[in-house]
């Protein structure tokens, strides 16, 4: 995929810049709430030149279980840990924001990186990508969101407990 070096390399950038932005992210938990699309704010959210950045992380019998409420397809991948879903939306008119393409860079906690293309999922209102967060530690997640020629990164961490 040609633009895999382009998220990498901004994702490298994006990790330098923002890390240092986070000094406490080891300390919060996560969980979720109502669902990825719902209104919980169970989620990390960054807002980026007006741009709403969401972050939402669920364990896959969870995020299965979700589903299942939501009466949306079962599209876990079955190598995978955990889903996660990226919601974007305007800050100004919280209006969600569907066309844009999204990348995704995982750090785990040994430094071992995942890196690859988030798809619309129109049940969540959100981009998701399943990955493997299999073990307890800090992870970083990178997003590359590309709208038309506009370029945006952002980048949170997780901690797995
Ligand atoms: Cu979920």
């Amino acid at each position: 995929m040609k633009t895999a070096p382009a998220i990498l390399a901004a994702a490298a950038a994006a990790l330098t810049l923002w890390a240092p932005a986070f000094p406490s992210f080891a300390q919060h938990g996560h969980s979720h709430g109502a669902g990825h699309g719902g209104a919980s704010t169970a989620g990390r959210e960054l807002l980026v030149d007006g741009l709403r950045i969401a972050f939402h992380v669920m364990g896959n019998a969870e995020h299965r279980k979700m589903l299942r409420e939501m009466k949306l397809p079962d599209n876990v991948e079955p190598e995978s840990t955990h889903n996660i879903t990226v919601t974007l939306a305007d800050a100004a008119t919280k209006k969600p924001l569907t066309g844009a393409s999204v990348g995704m860079k995982v750090v785990d906690p040994r430094g071992g990186e995942q890196i690859r293309p988030l798809s619309y999922n129109e049940g969540l209102q959100g981009y998701e990508g399943f990955f493997r967060l299999p073990e307890k530690g800090t992870y970083e997640f990178l997003v590359v969101v590309r709208i038309g020629e506009e370029r945006k990164t952002a980048g949170i961490a997780w901690e797995r407990q």
